[in-house]
């Protein structure tokens, strides 16, 4: 047998041989090759392809083929490196570079084959309806600003930038020492331990960078990427001193401080100071491309003074919108929502009707039928629009109601805007049992509203997470039964799958996590369609000390509240029905920016015949239950023509804040591509 090839090869060389003699008809390319390409699989879903610049080159033609296929375009590269989303784990890629000019192309020089490590790290049974969990992975051990001791940071606050890249952060510390009575005394929280997570890096430790700020301790910050794709954060942690401000030492005042990361040169800066400080905010994309901040723990914070049933919380009552173009924090003095109002109470716990916690986190959205006028959600009973132009307004406040029931509260349970108008309330709590239950909200024009109970979950959730996948699906996962903080006993592992754009959409089972996800865990959609869950703890040494039996799970020894790490949530649509990993579209060009209403084209790797549908989810940003970013569009195709599509982008900002949105194209069989990165609506 190897006789034979080897006499193959000599007869087929021969012929090469003797063709060279005569070359009148094969033109040397005017343009070489570049004379290396080199490949590496950093994550199952992750390949990055660098090559040698050619001289002369305008850019280059990227093709990929699996062992089983041809080489198909999937990129034009202008730059000699590509980081490809759209490759399947365990299937064995060899790429080809074409160099290419105004007038010539080069053949093309092939790497070597790479093959993605498997999708799923724990065998699953059934993919291609439950999904599967990847490798739990370290997030950095650095070391804390606070006393110099080497941690994992505990990513609690997770937001996607622009380049693919992820800005992480606990605060002051990595891993949350606040219980400690150092920590309690310290009356300086300016500054916070922040990490960017590069997954084109992989998911070492060489793939996370150390970008501290040092104006303010971001933990339990608001935090949204902006319409110029800067990532802006709303307040912090001011520290528990009884000095600065004599507060007790269960408050939790908070910053009026404001931060601007910018991803092109890594660097915070210092926004505009607030007018009082905001621990626990919410923060959203107007549709103006305007920055709504509301809710939070006041700087005066004064705290638990009589421990549980007798909490004294001292809200930040005032809403702000930050002009982020002009610099300019503009205060909705006529929408303050305090304990003497007749729009809002800030009930204690005698008065479960009305929502004391509303201002931690309030589930805020832009409402997509009014310019600047969001809708807050809950997570309190008390729900209803905010008009955020001039000095602001509440309108058609009432409470979250089905027919004559008040709605339970749902504390750190979640919501999100599946579709414009659409809000699914998920789970959620007091301090003792969360809800497996659902709650629609439908938000229909004008200051109008219904609300109609939802599927419940196969599982009683708070602190749990919600996410928009490319296809809409929403994944829960995370949380745990008992709705405590710091407590793993009754984690809930198994995850969630629900598409609400059923008719009667139902809640299915999905893949089981290996870690706990519990309180101060966040999870967000990657630009390759999987989702990053991660972190959750987050109270230092002293976890034990608050929770002895933490650690006494009886099905998951071992596991510790703190988690300083992620795992990735590979979702159905990477399946085929088999289980192999599908072969996904891939997104080949598409316009960086896009204006309202505006018609563009997408060229695809295949004939346009085989998209079925092309979306537009906005970049997450997720903390304490709530992604304060994702939003979800789906896009009309209105022509197709050979490899491309043409297609209308969302009409307003009402449907689609301006900012960066991933768009992805799905396939007949509902497979996604990777996402191209798109801004939408201009400035600011
Ligand atoms: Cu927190």
């Amino acid at each position: 047998m190897k006789h034979s090839t080897m006499a193959m090869g000599l007869g087929l060389m021969l012929t090469l041989m003797a063709c060279t003699q005569n070359p009148v008809s094969v033109p040397t390319p005017p343009l070489p090759d570049p004379a290396s390409v080199t490949v590496a699989a950093k994550l199952p879903t992750l390949v990055t392809v660098s090559w040698s610049t050619v001289p002369g080159a305008s850019g280059y033609l990227l093709e990929r083929r699996s062992d089983t296929g041809s080489y198909v375009q999937i990129a034009e590269p202008t730059t000699p490196s590509f980081t490809d989303l759209s490759v399947s784990g365990g299937v064995r890629y060899t790429y080809r570079v074409k160099a290419k000019s105004s007038n010539a192309l080069s053949g093309g020089k092939e790497s070597n084959p790479v093959t993605p490590p498997t999708l799923c790290s724990v065998a699953s049974s059934s993919p291609s309806t439950k999904g599967c969990f990847g490798e739990v992975f370290d997030w950095l051990r650095t070391s804390a600003l606070e006393d110099g001791q080497t941690r994992g940071v505990v990513p609690t606050h997770i937001g996607l930038l622009p380049d693919g890249r992820l800005m992480t952060y606990f605060g002051l510390d990595p891993q949350g020492q606040f219980a400690r009575d150092n920590y309690k005394v310290l009356s300086q929280h300016n500054h916070s331990v922040t990490v960017l997570w590069d997954p084109a890096k992989g998911s070492g430790q060489d793939s996370f960078q150390r970008v501290d700020n040092l104006h303010t301790d971001l933990f339990c910050s608001g935090h949204v990427l902006g319409p110029d794709g800067r990532y802006y954060t709303s307040g912090g942690n001011l520290g528990q001193s009884t000095s600065a401000n004599g507060a007790t030492p269960n408050s939790n005042p908070g910053s009026n401080h404001t931060d601007i990361f910018d991803p092109t040169t890594n660097t915070w800066s210092a926004g505009p100071d607030m007018a009082d400080g905001r621990w626990y905010p919410t923060m959203i994309t107007l549709s103006s491309g305007e920055l709504l901040m509301v809710g939070g723990n006041s700087a005066d914070d004064k705290g638990d003074s009589n421990g549980v049933g007798a909490v004294v919380d001292t809200p930040n009552i005032l809403p702000e919108v930050w002009d982020t173009v002009a610099g300019v924090i503009r205060p909705l003095s006529n929408a303050t929502t305090d304990a003497a109002s007749a729009t809002f109470k800030y009930a204690n716990n005698n008065q479960p009707a009305y929502g004391y916690y509303w201002h931690y986190y309030p589930w805020i959205f832009q409402d997509p039928f009014k310019d600047k006028q969001a809708f807050m959600a809950g997570s309190a009973n008390t729900i209803g629009y905010l008009d955020t132009t001039g000095s602001g307004a509440w309108s058609a406040v009432s409470n979250r109601s089905l027919g004559s029931t008040l709605d339970v509260w749902r504390t750190y349970g979640t919501a999100v805007m599946y579709q414009p108008g659409k809000i699914l309330v998920i789970g959620g709590g007091g301090a003792v049992t969360g809800a497996n239950s659902t709650v629609r909200i439908t938000l229909s024009g004008g200051t109008s509203y219904t609300v109609d109970p939802g599927p419940n979950m196969a599982y009683q959730r708070t602190h749990l997470m919600a996410t928009l996948l490319a296809d809409g699906q929403i994944f829960v996962n995370g949380g745990n039964t008992d709705g405590q903080n710091y407590v793993i006993t009754h984690a809930v592992y198994e995850s969630e799958l629900i598409d609400p754009n059923e008719p009667n959409p139902t809640f299915r089972r999905a893949a089981m996590a290996q870690r706990p996800r519990i309180y101060h865990s966040a999870s967000v959609l990657l630009p390759d369609a999987t989702v990053l869950t991660a972190g959750g703890g987050g109270c230092g040494d002293s976890c034990d000390r608050f929770q002895p039996e933490a650690n006494a799970d009886p099905n998951h020894p071992g596991l510790t509240v703190n988690q300083p790490n992620g795992e990735i949530y590979y979702p159905p649509y990477l399946f085929n029905p088999d289980g192999s990993p599908a072969t996904r579209p891939v997104i080949v060009a598409a316009p960086s920016a896009v204006n309202y209403g505006q018609s563009f084209t997408l060229q695809t790797d295949q004939p346009a015949e085989n998209i079925a549908r092309v979306t537009f989810l906005k970049l997450g940003s997720a903390t304490h239950a709530f992604n304060m970013g994702q939003l979800f569009n789906e896009l009309q195709i209105t022509a197709r023509s050979g490899n491309q599509l043409t297609v209308v982008a969302p009409a307003s900002g009402r449907l689609a804040p301006p900012g960066y949105y991933m768009l992805f194209v799905l396939n007949s069989s509902g497979v996604p591509s990777a996402a191209k990165m798109v801004k939408i609506g201009g400035g600011p």
